[in-house]
């Protein structure tokens, strides 16, 4: 950053404390716990912007990242009751499903054709669904679009599929990656704090849980990806001791392709009387975590969940990645009134999306490996 900027920062009234943050981020030095708290407090929308950019260029430059993927959602049976869920179902209640290994083949198979590169697969807990059933649907999906790469399970699945195995998680995991699992999604970390995790999700995989299983696929070579829901009874502490948490996990393994912050949304579900955040929030939250998650390469925003014009809105504030062409797949976030009831989007779109504000669009694989940079 230049000291013009700096100067302009200070004309208008930006305080000591925050100027020692800017110096620090502009500096590539990271940032304290005390001083991500004090930027979500105090700093404005447009300083924020500015740190926030400048760390993803340090990491990204101006790429913005998308890729060809399709959602598949097997079931949403679900032994776990997450106050914050509009989708679970329990076995035989209307609106449940639970799709056939064949089913979820020919799913995959409908969409070979279209060019997609990766396969997202993320469920409910099935109480009878262990970890060989589901080494087996991606086995076969595999033997009919060898080359797509795939993508599947939160933590909480996996703990739960090993567990109704009787396996232990690193065995579980050694059973999906041989069968062709190349890395996990982030979904299931919700927020770490254990007072606010025993009130939002009592039962799901605890906080350390949630945690060890990350680093036990990163040590096993399966990179993947966290979350913060967020927006939900929490305050900023409890958001940075998150982030500080995913920060100091990823220090040790490495193994963190990519951070997704997944907006609160609040229909049909017990806590609909919970406002949502507003935009402003969300940007702020996007900034924050792209400048003290200074370790984990890649921000994505999620626009199935918070709408194609506020993820176009987030590239102005951190964020490299905007996910995937999905199509009409996933129900997680259109059930709980997400922005985009239908969620899809052509390659073409999100290129639009991505040079409309400025970057450079890349097509990517799942591991992040450039397909096309245009
Ligand atoms: O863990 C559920 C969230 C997650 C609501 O890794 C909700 O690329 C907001 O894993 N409001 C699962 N969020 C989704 C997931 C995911 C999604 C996108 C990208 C990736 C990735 C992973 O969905 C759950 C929970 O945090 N969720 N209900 C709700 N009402
Ligand atoms: Fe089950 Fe996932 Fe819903 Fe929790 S969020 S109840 S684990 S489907």
């Amino acid at each position: 950053m230049t000291s013009s900027l700096f100067a302009l920062f200070e004309q208008s009234g930006v305080s000591a404390e925050l100027m020692k943050i800017a110096g620090k981020v502009s500096a590539g030095e990271r940032i304290t716990t005390m001083e991500g708290e004090l930027l979500f407090r105090d700093a404005s929308l447009p300083f924020l912007a500015v740190l926030a950019d400048h760390v993803r260029h340090r990491i990204n430059g101006k790429q913005v990242f998308y890729n060809r993927n399709i959602h598949l959602e097997p079931t949403n049976i679900c032994v776990n009751h997450c106050a914050f869920c509009s989708y679970r179902r329990k076995k035989g209640e209307e609106g449940c499903w639970e799709f056939g290994i064949d089913e979820l083949v020919k799913m995959a198979e409908s969409h070979a054709l279209s060019g997609i590169t990766e396969i997202h697969i993320v469920g409910g807990v099935h109480p009878d669904r262990d970890v060989y059933f589901y080494a087996d649907l991606i086995r076969e999906i595999k033997k009919i679009v060898p080359t797509v790469q795939i993508k599947a399970f939160t933590a909480v699945e996996i703990d739960a599929m090993c567990r109704f195995a009787s396996l232990g998680i690193r065995e579980g995991l050694i059973l999906l990656q041989e069968a062709g699992l190349v890395s996990l999604p982030g979904g299931g970390a919700e927020i770490f704090d254990e007072t606010l995790r025993a009130k939002i999700c009592p039962d799901k995989t605890d906080s350390e849980g949630w945690l060890n299983i990350h680093r036990t696929a990163h040590k096993l070579g399966i990179p993947t990806n966290s979350t913060m829901l967020y927006g939900l009874l929490e305050g900023y502490s409890h958001r940075i001791d998150h982030l500080n948490r995913l920060r100091t996990l990823q220090d040790e393994t490495g193994g963190f392709n990519a951070f997704i912050p997944l907006k609160f949304r609040h229909y049909n579900n017990r806590f609909s009387y919970v406002a949502e955040q507003t935009t402003v929030e969300d940007l702020k939250n996007y900034a924050v975590s792209r400048i003290f998650l200074d370790n984990i390469p890649h921000l994505k925003a999620y626009w199935p969940m918070i709408g194609k014009q506020v993820a176009q809105l987030s590239l102005a504030f951190g964020v490299d990645d905007l996910d995937g062409t999905i199509d009409d797949t996933t129900k997680i976030y259109s059930m709980a009134g997400s922005e985009e009831q239908s969620p899809a989007a052509t390659t073409g779109q999100l290129v639009d999306m991505i040079r409309g504000a400025g970057f450079v669009p890349v097509e990517r694989d799942t591991l992040y490996n450039v397909i096309r940079s245009t």
